[in-house]
């Protein structure tokens, strides 16, 4: 069997994206705003259902500059998860934040909205909530919350594209809500992200950040990145789009079957799509329990590495735990966080992935509790 990763980027035919970019080169226009950015912009747009979007390099940059465009004091705080991807705290603490982490729900893994406010200070500026694996956080509890102490709310959604919560658009919730559209990811654009935003200052601020801060031929009213989607990316986006629903389908098909396989083995804990939730199906997660399975997450990862599977401890360690963090931080206050990065795996999950290899991972796992 050939290896087998986490994930497998999804490629349209070569034939389309050739035909995609071969204006790139009557044009000769390769980035800054061209005109497959433009396309990719209104057809995401459409797609997710906002009409304001920003478009960016990658997740993080989205992430980052969305931060940066609201322009929060130097030092304030915010409150946010340390079960994610480094993007997440990175954001915050390079726009000269304060990461003050919150502990996660044992059951989807997302910000534990009970535990929020005890976390607001005088200094608290913003939460960033991270819909991780693609599970929807508390959106109305923290929306509430956000209300109540004037708080600005930004969505980590890397991991939701194409989602809706209650027949609505993810896009819609919270102040901002930035997207990866990485090649790991259910979506891509090669590298790629976007932020939808619902303040229109915020977006004006969104356009010149991404571009240096330029606001004019001759103004620069802002400490910008370089962070503009090129057109190569834009096409792939432009490409990928048009499967993104049979993609969905296909992992839909792929978790049924893993769900079918894994469940009722004792000590493995699966993540079930939340009510009211249209998923996209992005991660397969199992949580082990080591006292109930009699085997360790390690253990069942090292079997499978064995036959040329290699899952991910996606997210182990806690960020708050990084070397570069951990000094300021103590992971004992986050337990669930700390106990779920320790106990879980992420099974391969891709659109093309076959249903005889589901299988042979499902019966190794099963074997390992032997
Ligand atoms: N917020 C959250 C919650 C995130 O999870 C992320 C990114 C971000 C923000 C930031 O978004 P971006 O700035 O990245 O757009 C991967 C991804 O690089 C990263 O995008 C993602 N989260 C994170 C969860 O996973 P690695 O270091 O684990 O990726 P890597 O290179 O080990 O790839 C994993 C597997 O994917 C490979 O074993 C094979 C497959 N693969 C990978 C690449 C690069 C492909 O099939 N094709 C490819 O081109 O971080």
């Amino acid at each position: 069997m050939k290896p087998i990763y986490v994930t497998r980027s999804s490629l349209p035919p070569m034939d389309e994206y050739v035909d995609e970019i071969k204006e790139i080169w009557e044009t000769h226009w390769l980035t800054n705003m061209g005109s497959k950015h433009e396309e990719f912009r209104g057809l995401l747009s459409e797609y997710l259902d906002n009409k304001n979007i920003e478009l960016f390099t990658n997740g993080h940059m989205a992430l980052e500059l969305t931060i940066q465009a609201h322009n929060f004091p130097k030092g304030a705080e915010v409150i946010t998860t340390p079960f994610t991807f480094a993007s997440t705290t990175h954001a915050i603490v390079r726009n000269g934040l304060k990461p003050v982490f919150c502990d996660i729900k044992s059951d989807d893994y997302t910000i534990d909205e009970n535990c929020l406010e005890n976390l607001i200070t005088k200094k608290t500026c913003a939460i960033i909530p991270v819909h991780v694996y693609g599970n929807v956080c508390n959106i109305e509890a923290i929306d509430e919350i956000a209300k109540k102490h004037n708080l600005v709310v930004i969505y980590d959604a890397a991991h939701t594209f194409g989602e809706t919560y209650k027949g609505k658009s993810l896009a819609l919730y919270g102040d901002a809500v930035c997207y990866s559209f990485h090649a790991t990811k259910v979506f891509n654009s090669i590298e790629g992200g976007a932020t939808c935003y619902k303040d229109e200052e915020i977006g004006r601020r969104l356009y010149d950040l991404k571009n240096f801060g330029i606001h004019g031929p001759y103004e620069v009213s802002a400490v910008g990145a370089n962070a503009k989607m090129n057109e190569f990316c834009a096409a792939m986006g432009i490409c990928n789009l048009r499967h993104i629903d049979e993609e969905i389908e296909k992992r839909k098909k792929i978790h049924t079957l893993y769900i079918k396989e894994l469940d009722g083995i004792k000590g493995v804990i699966l993540n079930s799509v939340q009510k009211y939730v249209k998923s996209n199906y992005a991660y397969f997660p199992i949580v082990v329990n080591e006292k109930e399975a009699g085997v360790s997450r390690d253990d069942i990862y090292d079997s499978l590495v064995a036959i040329g599977v290699f899952p991910r401890k996606y997210f182990y360690p806690l960020t708050s735990d990084f070397s570069c963090y951990k000094e300021e931080n103590d992971s004992s206050l986050t337990p669930i966080a700390k106990y779920i990065s320790e106990s879980i795996l992420t099974l391969p999950m891709y659109a093309d992935l076959d249903d005889s290899v589901v299988k042979i991972i499902c019966d190794t796992i099963r074997n390992c509790m032997k």
